[in-house]
């Protein structure tokens, strides 16, 4: 049965910049499982009204939906316990870890270089409700939080300093073949790379080398997807 993955869409559809739904379409081609996404935009709440959630990943299989990127991961090795995303009670724990760290560490470092990029390949009620939604949480317009692209940059190698040395001698955060933790990093770095077509790493960086070894996995599945610059 084909997995539906309800997957954030820029008004080309061409272009899915989310950095959770990224999670879940890489864990699910981890899993081999079959799936198929369906664009979904910021305004359209009522089309995954029963999962419970107002945002994707949502995930529907065998009519059980299932929301929240970190949930459907515990969901897939649950269900489908072949080729695991977390091997082991050990590991699940410090892929929680990681993927807390990308969501509150290091997707906060990248959002000064992503919002007015987002914004500007939405459409209509979408940007509008973007730029509305988060000028309201950071509490200032969204130029005023992006001002400062020097400094954003400096902090985003700051937050990459350990996995940047982590990844120094081994190819994966997952040793010697990725796991959840690589597929959490990834999502965020290929949020950015879905809006600039270009992480601002380092190019003899180990980060750029293990980006590139990413982007190969699945027959090149993220490098192959379109950016808002190609
Ligand atoms: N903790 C959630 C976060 C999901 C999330 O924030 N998704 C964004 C897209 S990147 C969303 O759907 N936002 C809808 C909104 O802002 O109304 C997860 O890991 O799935």
């Amino acid at each position: 049965m084909t997995i539906i993955l309800y997957d954030l869409a820029a008004a080309d559809d061409r272009i899915r910049f989310s950095p959770y739904c990224w999670r879940t379409k890489m864990a699910l081609l981890h899993k081999g499982l079959e799936f198929e996404t369906i664009p979904w935009r910021f305004t359209d709440k009522e089309t995954i009204t029963p999962s419970g959630s107002t945002r994707v990943p949502v995930i529907v299989d065998d009519d059980k939906w299932i929301a929240d990127s970190w949930k459907i991961a515990l969901y897939l090795d649950e269900t489908y316990p072949q080729r695991p995303l977390m091997d082991g009670d050990a590991v699940r724990s410090l892929c929680k870890f990681v993927n807390s760290w990308c969501d509150m560490s290091l997707n906060k470092a990248l959002r000064p270089l992503a919002l007015l990029q987002v914004v500007a390949i939405l459409q209509g009620k979408d940007a509008d409700y973007f730029r509305e939604s988060r000028e309201a949480r950071l509490g200032m317009s969204l130029e005023a939080s992006c001002a400062d692209q020097s400094a954003a940059h400096t902090s985003l190698i700051e937050v990459l300093a350990p996995t940047e040395r982590h990844l120094s001698d081994q190819s994966f955060l997952g040793g010697g073949s990725p796991n959840y933790a690589d597929y959490a990093l990834l999502g965020s770095l290929k949020w950015l790379h879905s809006l600039t077509g270009d992480p601002p790493l380092a190019s003899d960086s180990a980060m750029q080398m293990w980006f590139d070894r990413m982007l190969d996995l699945f027959d090149g599945y993220a490098r192959r997807a379109p950016t808002a610059q190609s």
